[in-house]
């Protein structure tokens, strides 16, 4: 396996940072030209495209839950614990990170 230059890993990164609107990770490059950003889209995208185990289960209850947490997570308390958002709210590290852990901490 060829192991790939930090360099190059660095700029493929900076490519792919310039594609999401925010700035942000994760951008899956489809390979045509196009890509996809925000995780539950890609996951969506993912679940039609290829065959394998669903996403959510068949019971109409359990894909609720499972779209309740999806929720709860995406955003409700990642965007808070986000290190851009976390440097608006103060410039000491250790208000961001009480910041952060308010919310992960009432999040879960
Ligand atoms: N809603 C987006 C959130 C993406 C996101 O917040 N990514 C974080 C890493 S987990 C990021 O790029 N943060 C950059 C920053 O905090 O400056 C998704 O679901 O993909």
């Amino acid at each position: 396996m060829r192991r790939k230059s930090s360099t190059r890993i660095l700029r493929r990164a900076v490519r792919r940072l310039s594609l999401s609107p925010l700035g942000q990770v994760p951008v899956l490059v489809l390979g045509d030209g196009q890509y996809l950003t925000q995780s539950v889209a890609m996951l969506e995208y993912v679940e039609e495209t290829f065959p394998g185990p669903a996403l959510l289960p068949k019971d109409p209850v359990k894909r609720a839950q499972v779209r309740e947490i999806v929720e709860l997570i995406n955003s409700g308390i990642q965007p808070l614990t986000n290190l851009m958002v976390a440097r608006r709210h103060s410039s000491e590290p250790q208000l961001q990170k009480d910041w952060q852990m308010y919310w992960v901490e009432k999040g879960l």
